[in-house]
């Protein structure tokens, strides 16, 4: 009788303790944002600049840029970021981000097979 009930407390235990990850779990899934972001990246370096340099703004879950549109689609955090601030943060690396413009200090840093002019290749 008396394992019975210790069996019993136990199971409700665990059961709460799986409840409670749900919780959190689902917690974490809705303060996901993703938000898509129409770059001037025009090669691989580009891609590869854009998605390392994201991935350490704050909140950013993952970060991708589509090669053929150039979209950069960024999963992160939204009570740690916004998308203004991440579009800024674009811009600082050098390209644009929707209606805003590189930062020229950025831009001009770029080689020059990066620059929004420079040939597809
Ligand atoms: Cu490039």
């Amino acid at each position: 009788m008396k394992t019975k009930l210790i069996l019993s407390a136990m199971i409700i235990m665990f059961a709460a303790v799986g409840l409670q990850a749900q919780d959190k779990k689902k917690k974490n899934e809705n303060n996901l944002e993703t938000v898509e972001i129409q770059t001037s990246a025009v090669c691989g370096m580009c891609k590869e600049r854009l998605e390392h340099d994201m991935a350490f703004e704050k909140g950013v879950k993952s970060v991708e840029l589509n090669n053929e549109t150039k979209v950069l689609t960024i999963k992160y955090k939204k009570d740690k970021n916004t998308k203004e601030n991440l579009k800024k943060a674009v811009t600082k690396i050098g390209y644009d981000a929707d209606e805003m413009q590189a930062e020229l200090k950025a831009y001009n840093a770029l080689p020059a097979c990066c620059k929004k002019d420079a040939a597809p290749h």
